[in-house]
Order: C-alpha cells, then sequence, then structure tokens
C-alpha cells in the first residue's frame, strides 16, 4: 500500500500524468503542429506555477493551488467540448454564451466528449503531490531562487514576445493560437486592447470599402416580379441543401418543397449559412440586415442597442405590416428586445402561441404555422412575415409516433436518421402551411421565401461525417455542411430557375428587394442581388474561420492556426483540392469585408445615417 502511494505520489508518475493530460488535450483540440515545442512549453508553464504556489507563504496555499489547478483544467474541458462543436477553443466573450447553451440542454449533452473527461483525472494525484514536493524547503534545496528566477523571467519574456509576435513569425503566431496559456492570456490581451482602442478604420474608408466591393448590378432580371404582394420569409431550423430532391431508401426526404420548387420559384442552390456565434440569431441578423456576424457572441445581443434599418423596417416604410413569429420562449436569443428595434410591429412567440403540440424545444412546425393563418387573416395586406420554425433542432427529438420516413435498419436511433425524420416533418409542415394559405385565399398573393439557417449535422462528428459522406456519395465537408438552399417562390409569375451564384445570408436583403421590386439605400448594405450578380463571394465567421470565404468556385478555409500560410482550399461540390495560395487577394477581401461590417456595428454608424 505504502509502496503504492510511493509511486502515485512520485514526480515522475505526475510528470507522466501532466504530459498524458497535455497530449489529451492537444489532441482534442486538432494541435497537429509542433505538439512537442507546444506540449513542453506548456509543462514549463504548468511546473512553474507549481512552483510559485509552492513557494507562496499563504497559509491555505494548497486550497488556492488545487482551485487554479482545478480551473485550469475546467478551461481545457470547456475548450474541448466548445472545439467538438464549433472548431475553436473558449473566449472570454464567449463565456456568456454558456447561459443561451444551457438553455438547450439536450443539445449541450449530445456534443459532451467523455474523453474529455479524463482531463480531470489527475487532480488528486496533483494535490497530493503538491502537498508533498511543493514545500518551502524542497524548492529552495532544488530551486533557490536565485536560479528560479531567471527561469521565471525567462518564460514570462517568451510568454510576451510570443503573445505581442513583434516579427510575425509563422512559428510564433501558430504557438500563440493553440498552446494553452498563450492562447488565453492572448485572448485577453486582445479583449482588452479592443475594448480600449474600438476604432479601427473611420468612417470615410468605411464607406470606400462597400463603394468598392459592393457595386450595385447592372441588369435587374426579375425586378419587381413579387411587387405588391404579401412576403413570407421561412427560416428553416438546421435545413441543408442535400436533402431538397434526395431520395432516400426509395422516398423523397422533402417532397412537399420538392414539389412546390417545380414551378414559380428560383432556387439558389449555391446559397451558404455565414453565421457568427450566434447560430440562428445570427442566421436572422445577417439575413435581416445583410450584415456580417462577428466571432464574440451573438449579434443580437453585442448590438442590442445599434440602430437598425434592414428588412422588416424597410417592408414597413413601404406600407407593409411586419411581424415575427417562433414556437420558442420570446426572451431567447434576446429576440423581445431586438426585434422592436429591427423593425417588426409584432412577435409572436411560444408564450403567445397555443402550445398545444410540442416537439422538442417548443410549438411543433405544424402548429406554428396553424397558428399563422388566423394572424395573417386578421391583418391589412400586405404583410411581411418573418417565421422561425424548430421542431429540426439538434438533437432532433421527434416523438417516433411521427416518423413518416422509413429508415433503414443501420440508422435507426442514430443522428442521420432522426435528422431525416425532422427534416422531413417540416416539409410536411411547410405542405400544410401552402395548403392552409391556398384555403385562406392568401397563397396566390404571397411571395415566399425560405433557407436555412444554419447546418443540422456536423461533418467534424465522426459517426455523423461517415454516413453523410456515403450518403452524398463523396467525403462530407464544409462546402455541403455550410450549404443551405435558398427557395424563392412567386405565386403565378412564371420563373423557373435554379441559380448557382455562391450567395450567403448576407445576400437576402438585396436579393429579396429585387424580387420584391423595392428600392432601399445601399449604403450599409454589405451583401449583393445574387439573382443578378455575376461573381459571388461570402466571408464566413464561425466553423470556418475569419479569412475563410466562398467564391463561385471554390472554398477556402484558414489553417487551424488562422494564418494563409497552411490553409486549404477546393472545389465546390468536391473533393478536389486547388492551391490555396493563389488566393491571398480573396483572403484579404474576406478579412477586409469582415473588419468593415463589425466597425459599422461597433461605431453605430448606422445611427448616424438616419440622423443625417
Ligand atoms: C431557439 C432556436 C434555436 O429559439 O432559434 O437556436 P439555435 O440553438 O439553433 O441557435
Ligand atoms: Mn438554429
Amino acid at each position: 500500500m505504502k509502496k503504492l502511494k510511493g509511486i502515485f505520489t512520485s514526480p515522475y508518475f505526475i510528470a507522466v500524468l501532466y504530459v498524458l493530460k497535455m497530449t489529451l488535450y492537444y489532441a482534442l483540440i486538432e494541435v497537429r503542429n509542433m505538439e512537442t515545442v507546444i506540449i513542453v512549453l506548456s509543462l514549463a508553464i504548468w511546473s512553474t506555477i507549481f512552483i510559485c504556489f509552492g513557494r507562496m507563504k499563504h497559509k491555505r496555499k494548497r486550497f488556492v493551488f488545487l482551485t487554479v489547478y482545478f480551473l485550469f483544467s475546467l478551461l481545457m474541458f470547456s475548450d474541448t467540448m466548445y472545439y467538438n462543436y464549433y472548431n475553436q477553443t473558449v473566449s472570454i466573450r464567449q463565456l456568456w454564451q454558456a447561459k443561451s447553451v444551457a438553455a438547450v440542454p439536450n443539445s449541450f449533452i449530445a456534443t459532451l466528449i467523455p474523453a474529455s473527461f479524463l482531463l480531470f483525472i489527475d487532480l488528486p494525484f496533483a494535490y497530493f503531490s503538491f502537498k508533498k514536493y511543493a514545500t518551502k524547503e524542497n524548492l529552495q534545496k532544488w530551486l533557490p531562487w536565485k536560479k528560479f528566477k531567471y527561469v521565471l523571467y525567462v518564460l514570462t519574456a517568451l510568454i510576451i514576445a510570443m503573445i505581442a509576435n513583434p516579427f510575425h513569425s509563422d512559428a510564433f503566431a501558430r504557438v500563440n493560437t493553440m498552446e494553452f496559456f498563450t492562447n488565453h492570456v492572448n485572448d485577453v490581451y486582445q479583449t482588452v486592447s479592443e475594448s480600449l482602442s474600438p476604432v479601427d478604420m473611420d468612417e470615410k474608408e468605411i464607406l470606400q470599402v462597400l463603394d468598392e466591393v459592393t457595386p450595385a448590378p447592372k441588369i435587374a432580371r426579375y425586378d419587381g416580379v413579387g411587387a405588391g404582394k404579401n412576403l413570407i420569409v421561412i427560416q428553416l431550423e438546421a435545413f441543408q441543401n442535400f436533402v431538397l430532391g434526395a431520395s432516400y431508401n426509395g422516398q423523397e426526404i422533402t417532397p412537399n418543397l420538392n414539389a412546390l420548387m417545380k414551378k414559380d420559384t428560383l432556387y439558389y442552390d449555391h446559397y451558404f449559412s455565414n453565421i457568427g456565434k450566434g447560430n440562428t440569431a445570427d442566421a436572422e441578423f445577417s439575413t435581416l440586415n445583410s450584415l456580417y456576424p462577428v466571432i464574440d457572441g451573438e449579434c443580437y445581443r453585442l448590438y442590442q442597442d445599434n440602430t437598425l434599418i434592414g428588412l422588416p423596417w424597410l417592408m414597413r416604410y413601404n406600407g407593409y405590416y411586419s411581424f415575427a413569429i417562433h414556437g420558442y420562449k420570446g426572451e431567447f436569443w434576446n429576440r423581445e428586445y431586438i426585434y422592436p428595434k429591427e423593425g417588426f410591429q409584432d412577435f409572436y412567440s411560444m408564450e403567445d402561441l397555443n402550445q398545444d403540440d410540442i416537439v422538442g424545444l417548443g410549438i411543433s412546425d405544424k402548429s406554428m404555422f396553424h397558428q399563422l393563418i388566423p394572424i395573417l387573416q386578421k391583418q391589412k395586406e400586405p404583410f411581411f412575415t418573418f417565421a422561425i420554425t424548430l421542431s429540426n433542432h439538434h438533437p432532433f427529438m421527434l416523438d417516433e409516433k411521427y416518423y413518416d420516413l422509413k429508415l433503414l435498419e443501420e440508422d435507426k436511433g442514430t443522428t442521420f436518421g432522426k435528422y431525416l425524420e425532422t427534416v422531413h416533418y417540416t416539409d410536411e409542415a411547410i405542405g400544410q402551411l401552402i395548403d392552409e394559405l391556398k384555403s385562406a385565399g392568401l397563397y396566390d398573393n404571397t411571395v415566399i421565401a425560405m433557407y436555412g439557417d444554419h447546418h443540422g449535422l456536423n461533418c467534424g462528428m465522426e459517426e455523423v461525417n461517415y454516413r453523410v459522406s456515403d450518403f452524398i456519395g463523396r467525403i462530407y465537408d464544409y462546402d455541403e455542411m455550410l450549404n443551405i438552399p435558398l427557395i424563392i417562390h412567386v405565386p403565378g409569375s412564371g420563373v423557373k430557375e435554379t441559380i448557382s451564384t455562391t450567395g450567403g445570408q448576407i445576400d437576402f436583403l438585396p436579393t429579396i428587394a429585387n424580387i420584391m421590386g423595392i428600392k432601399y439605400d445601399n449604403t450599409f448594405v454589405m451583401g449583393q442581388d445574387i439573382t443578378n450578380a455575376k461573381q459571388g463571394f461570402v466571408a464566413f465567421t464561425s466553423y470556418l474561420f475569419e479569412g475563410s470565404f466562398a467564391t463561385n468556385d471554390i472554398l477556402f478555409q484558414i489553417s487551424r492556426e488562422g494564418i494563409f500560410e497552411g490553409s486549404r482550399a477546393w472545389k465546390i461540390g468536391t473533393n478536389i483540392p486547388v492551391d490555396a495560395s493563389l488566393y491571398k487577394e480573396d483572403y484579404e477581401k474576406a478579412l477586409l469585408l469582415k473588419k468593415t461590417s463589425k466597425e459599422i456595428l461597433d461605431q453605430n454608424l448606422i445611427a448616424d445615417f438616419v440622423t443625417h
């Protein structure tokens, strides 16, 4: 027993545990470059912390050490979980998001990785070895302050140099974004320096960028094809493009949408989700306001007091009654607060609706659409409705009694199988909505635009990737994961075209304004009308990080370390790699667009514009 205790508290055992812990951590956050250097640096920092605490005079230093050690381990744990879902480690600006995550507990639990829990098992051993070895006498004997202080100085200087990176060294930049301590210290440093000097571009520069990158299109095809009609915009929860028209086990996954798209429809098949950290809320924000989201948190909260002049206001100015409807809590994603500011005159949330049929988080799509009809009938036309579906929310919790697709044995109970069932359910709800609009006599006079908010199936999850790859017949990559459909259905118009110019939620406002024949001032509009534009361009924010973008042909994914070198690119719709180093100019454009959009929001420029 004594011998065993001796082994467990021996410095060698602890050192091995440290190495294993860091190796596991870096494997989970996919550090595949310079791992040895990074692990050695982490160990040096951990040891220094250990020694510093050991030298402390404080009576309760053991307890303080244990608390700090636990908190660091917790941060590592959060990093791995966050990375598993978002391909990114946690930043302090995102910590508040824990609140939104906690509001969707099933999704949160479904993203847990069991291996992450191993990051805590060294805690008791670390504590006992600290108790045994980190005594002042020991440390003074082995590492007298005279020697130790130099180690401390060198290490501190190295960390400062790494974070400041004055010579823009790629190696330093890499270590900086990947090593546990430097990454988080750098994050704090960036946050503080940004809040101290928030303005980077002046208004003149911003306007110049907007002028250059978003020129107004000359030929306006389908201009005003939906003019005077009502407009229903439906944001479809987690709706990806690959399900449209696809056949699964001899059945159509989306028979109602497929039928609808046969006539009077413009279908944009190269449309991408360009959300930031606010998922659904960012999809809405970008769609309604034609501005890019940010990585620091949801725009619906960060910019909740900004002046906005997006689609709801625009429709309102044009005589429409603008309102939103959604089957979940009104306060979620700060909708209740920001919708009036965005220009919505009313918002029907879960609390205002009949909660007669619950699927997953809230009111089922079928019930929500059914309750929409009397609201529309009550209103004076024209109306602009923004409806957000919910039933297809991760982890796709539809009661099996509603399952309508016949699943293959291998897909029963899997994420993929459940996803197909809930997508199919939302499609049925859309079919039901169309029928009810027809019965209410509203269909002929209403344009219906639909698009997905973001993916439902994360290509970074091994099991999902394997199954979707098999289904689509090629490796399931980000070009497919971020590809959401945009469908604009204009009853009686005779339009029918598949438009393959690349676009994203950022382009929705100018695109729909063209269809509805609505003129707007495009000063602070970052997207373009993709019905008429020839060259599409979308910059990404999360999942594919800042610097990543899609053009008509390729998708460019910034390197794991966030630098141009080492990035990858491939042809959209294929797995064919292309030489990423040829796309420096587009990469810079992506950064500039993102920066310009953020400056518009940070400086609340639309407010000045409206006042003047
Ligand atoms: C909740 C819904 C979900 O109201 O919009 O948001 P998500 O979790 O998909 O971002
Ligand atoms: Mn969503």
